[in-house]
């Protein structure tokens, strides 16, 4: 019903691609080049180097590792080297087709390039030259996965490994979340034994991404905790600059850009610059680009650190205190969604900020589908916790995620206990909704009603009025109290307190006190487009054994139901202003 949800697209779609490297065959001449210059002119055997020799002025900082043992790749001609796309072979078609759903990508082709691949340094310029303290704080790195490919993991890891400062990582704790395939057992333990920083956490069920971490978070010993994607290749000099946010404010939630790994020929492709992490009703997650002139206006930079009304989920830094202080994630989230809007909120409202980093950078293979299956219906699962999260967060503005969504709660979805959530909200003294939207997310279009104002009928340019109890037209006129309405965005016609409800049965019209659930008192206006086009100026009671709408009456002073009839001028009616979203 109205507007689909599409959650599978939530937080699985990427960033806008950098128009260079936008085209379907997606090509890194520059880099390549530079990369390869790189590689001759000043690359150590095992990378390990400053940007600069020279020492930065500033005593107690220096300037960010430039760590990257995969300089010099042991084959430079590898498939998938530095990056580069790759095609896969005539006579593997059928194989990579085959191999597509065991993770929802092409898996044929991650497993025919090589693990510590190296990929171009896309860091904007700058970025290099930045300061970092040199008593950075240490992080665990923590990597939930089920059911994840072989080589995307073991990618993951020497990412981390290969490319981060080793004295800030105090351990890669990959948590199992339990994870069906024989491969992610004994031969993972053997393959990560060879690594003393990585450990292996298994849980004893399915847990979901959301109390995987939280796994994972309890059995960290690092300062900060950096959660990744078990599909992800992290850049140069990734780790620090996300380090130094925490470490300048442990109030502060730091994002890497997130670069996107092409799920169907592998290649690492860059993305646009200034682009915000934001959401659209119903709290859908996407992007949203900085517009130009606002860039040029503000002389925004490319190194310039992005604050971000919503983080995209997957990759950031917290200080493991701070996070506990904000009482984790809602441990009531189920298997995956949503999370990411549950922790943005409380983020802000409470206190800290979500910046994404432009000197940080990750790659991410982005996905059509979950691989994995969900342990109950996935779209309900995802449902009840955004609900969660409206019900907690949102204040009266839960009423824009409700009108825009399927309303799965009104067809008895068990949501769970919401009053310890409540309770931190008010513990933590944490600001309202309508302060993040004037402070944080200015921009998202969110009026609290979806229309509101006097009620005119279109035949006989008369209003509808209340007197007592009973709902009655009158002479049109804007001033009176009597004549004013708020059309909300769970559909009820209110008048302070009071709702317009029908009484199909009787063919009249009465008021009751509003009640957001009950569905007697909900009528289709507008959105009624969807489902009947042609009753869309109609106001129409579809909860009855026919489709009844409002109707003005000849004697011009009373209302009633009648069957809807698209071409009755008396059924049609407006108010005075819309809100539109
Ligand atoms: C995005 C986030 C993801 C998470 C999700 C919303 C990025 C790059 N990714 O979707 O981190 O915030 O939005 O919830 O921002 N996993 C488990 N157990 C499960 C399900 C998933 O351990 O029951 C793992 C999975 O193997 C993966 C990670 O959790 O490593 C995230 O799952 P995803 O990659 O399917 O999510 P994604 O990237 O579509
Ligand atoms: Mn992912």
């Amino acid at each position: 019903k109205q507007i689909p949800r599409n959650q599978s697209k939530t937080s699985s779609s990427p960033p806008a691609l950098k128009k260079a490297v936008s085209q379907s065959k997606p090509t890194i001449s520059g880099g390549l080049h530079t990369a390869r210059s790189n590689l001759t002119a000043k690359a150590p055997t095992v990378g390990y180097q400053q940007s600069h020799a020279n020492i930065p002025e500033n005593p107690g900082m220096h300037h960010v590792f430039r760590i990257d043992v995969t300089l010099s790749p042991r084959d430079l001609n590898a498939p998938g080297q530095f990056g580069r796309p790759v095609v896969v072979p005539p006579e593997k078609k059928k194989e990579a087709e085959q191999r597509w759903k065991e993770g929802n990508f092409n898996v044929y082709l991650s497993d025919l390039i090589p693990v510590d691949r190296a990929i171009e340094d896309t860091r904007p310029a700058g970025c290099a030259e930045q300061l970092v303290h040199n008593d950075l704080p240490t992080t665990s790195i923590i990597m939930c996965f089920v059911d994840e490919v072989w080589s995307a993991l073991l990618r993951s890891v020497h990412s981390v490994l290969n490319r981060s400062p080793p004295h800030l990582i105090k351990e890669i704790l990959l948590v199992d979340d339990f994870s069906t395939k024989e491969y992610l057992k004994a031969d993972l333990d053997k393959y990560m034994s060879q690594f003393p920083k990585v450990r292996i956490l298994r849980l004893k069920e399915r847990h979901g991404l959301i109390r995987a971490r939280l796994a994972g978070a309890q059995n960290a010993t690092g300062d900060v905790l950096t959660f990744l994607d078990s599909h992800v290749e992290c850049n140069v000099g990734w780790l620090e600059p996300l380090l130094e946010r925490v470490y300048l404010n442990r109030k502060k939630v730091a994002c890497p850009v997130i670069e996107v790994i092409n799920d169907k020929d592998m290649s690492y492709m860059t993305v646009d610059n200034f682009q915000r992490g934001v959401f659209t009703w119903p709290m859908n997650f996407g992007w949203k680009t900085i517009p130009p002139d606002v860039v040029a206006k503000n002389g925004i930079k490319e190194t310039d650190i992005i604050r971000c009304p919503v983080m995209a989920g997957g990759l950031f830094s917290i200080d493991k205190s701070y996070f506990y202080e904000l009482g984790t994630y809602d441990p009531g989230l189920d298997v995956w969604g949503g999370e990411n809007m549950e922790l943005s909120f409380k983020v802000w409202m409470c206190g800290g900020e979500i910046e994404i980093i432009p000197c940080s950078r990750v790659g991410h293979i982005f996905r059509n589908d979950n691989p994995y299956s969900f342990p109950k219906d996935r779209m309900k699962t995802v449902e009840r916790n955004l609900v969660r999260v409206a019900e907690v967060w949102l204040d009266d503005y839960r009423e824009l995620f409700y009108g825009h969504g399927d309303h799965l709660i009104d067809q008895g979805l068990d949501v769970g206990n919401l009053t310890q959530q409540r309770e931190l909200r008010k513990k933590l003294k944490c600001k309202s909704f309508k302060w993040y939207l004037d402070n944080v997310f200015p921009d998202l279009k969110a009026p609290v009603v979806r229309a509101s104002g006097v009620l005119i009928n279109m035949a006989l340019g008369k209003c509808v009025s209340i007197e007592n109890i009973t709902v009655t037209l009158e002479d049109c006129d804007g001033s009176s109290q009597l004549q004013q309405f708020n059309y909300t965005w769970v559909r009820l016609i209110k008048h302070g307190e009071w709702c317009v409800a029908p009484i199909p049965e009787k063919g009249s019209l009465t008021l009751y006190h509003c009640d957001n659930r009950n569905n007697r008192l909900k009528w289709l206006h507008k959105s009624a487009s969807a489902f009947h086009p042609e009753l869309v100026d109609h106001i129409v009671f579809e909860n009855y054994q026919q489709l009844l709408c409002m109707e003005g009456n000849f004697s011009q002073k009373t209302l009633k139901l009648a069957a809807c009839n698209p071409m009755e001028l008396q059924q049609k009616w407006k108010f005075e202003k819309y809100y539109e979203v």
